[in-house]
């Protein structure tokens, strides 16, 4: 956390294709405490969208309540942002989402926001596919209100000034993806390399993409005891191999050989390439998904990676048949087309 940031900035910074430098993406100066996990995600936002030359405008921020929740104003401080009650993200990425099809929808909460009072909200955003990034800075606890143990942490994980926890976690990544999640991954905040292309691909895909990140809480939770911590989590992570993202506009230049790299071709016509990926593992493969992470699990290892993806998913969008266009441009015409439309859909109803 530094409170000084300069605003001169060197004339000759790198621009994106909009012509933008990195500074168009950041948002206020954090006021979360020095090393905590959750900064590193919003670095890790901002590289992703302006990598992806995202216009700012067309992206919609929303959170619920916690340390994790604070961090939209972060980051993209020229997009639109709401953030809502603790645990009610969800809801209100849908409504929003329903209303204009046309926006970025991009969610971050936290693990206590998530997996306890927000809990029966998440689950039926999964289990529509809305189409948004979901992403949980998952601590292990309860940041912001000092660090009470949370629903994801592991049994007998220790906080600084709790006892060992007794009861077994909920871990989000199977529960999306026992839900019918389409895009599943899972990262730690203290690897950029893997996590922005992870939310480049999540941005780029069409339905629910869900990002469970380690992201330590310092201040609370990283003892020699928890799970979350930054020393336990560098000690037992085990990625499932690595994730290239192209968007649509880009060439594809590197090349490798037969058989080394899978690549998922994805609605837009952006690539996915995983690389390195262990034989017996298959993204594609819900089964297989939930194979190895059980197995990772035995190991007590912490596998990362885009575990699970299908490209070819409908969307709340397309289930549902929402307006192409955004709700606040119809016309009236549009919204009230007449009597005899009006007695079509009654028959049809009858
Ligand atoms: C309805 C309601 N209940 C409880 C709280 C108190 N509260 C604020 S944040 C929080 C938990 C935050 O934990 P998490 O979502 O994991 O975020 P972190 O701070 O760890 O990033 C709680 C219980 C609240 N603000 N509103
Ligand atoms: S209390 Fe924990 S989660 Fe909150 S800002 Fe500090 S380190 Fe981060």
């Amino acid at each position: 956390m530094t409170y000084i940031r300069p605003n001169f900035r060197h004339p000759e910074l790198p621009t994106n294709e909009l012509g933008y430098t990195k500074k168009a993406y950041e948002g206020a100066i954090s006021t979360l405490c020095a090393g905590c996990g959750h900064d590193s995600i919003s670095g890790a936002i901002i590289q992703a969208c302006f990598e992806l030359s995202i216009e700012p405008h067309r992206v919609a921020k929303l959170s619920g309540i916690g340390c994790s929740s604070k961090t939209p104003t972060y980051f993209l401080g020229n997009s639109h942002g709401f953030n809502s009650v603790h645990g009610r993200m969800p809801s209100v990425a849908t409504g929003a989402n329903l209303a204009n099809r046309d926006m970025i929808y991009l969610g971050v909460s936290g693990d206590g926001d998530t997996a306890s009072i927000g809990m029966g909200q998440f689950v039926h955003a999964v289990r529509r596919n809305l189409n948004m990034l979901y992403i949980v800075e998952n601590n292990g606890c309860y940041g912001l209100t000092k660090g009470q143990d949370s629903a994801t942490a592991d049994v007998g994980s220790q906080t600084k000034g709790g006892q060992p926890n007794l009861y077994e976690p909920i871990d989000l990544v199977t529960l999306a993806l026992d839900l019918g999640a389409t895009f599943v991954a899972r990262s730690f905040s203290g690897d950029k390399a893997q996590l922005v292309p992870l939310i480049k691909a999540a941005i780029a895909h069409r339905g629910f993409a869900f990002i469970d990140v380690v992201s330590p809480c310092v201040t609370f939770n990283n003892t020699a005891a928890s799970t979350k911590s930054y020393d336990f989590v560098r000690d037992h992570i085990e990625a499932t191999g690595k994730v290239d993202f192209v968007p649509m506009k880009e060439e594809i230049t590197t090349e490798y050989d037969p058989g080394s790299a899978q690549e998922v071709t994805m609605h837009d016509g952006s690539v996915v390439r995983f690389r390195k990926v262990a034989e017996n593992y298959d993204p594609s493969d819900r089964n297989a998904v939930h194979r190895a992470l059980q197995q990772a699990k035995e190991k007590d290892q912490i596998l990362t990676g885009l575990l699970y993806m299908n490209a070819s998913s409908r969307d709340l969008h397309e289930l549902i048949q929402t307006s192409q266009k955004p709700l606040r441009s119809l016309t009236e015409a549009e919204l009230c087309p007449g009597q005899k439309a009006l007695d079509v859909i009654n028959a049809g109803l009858r």
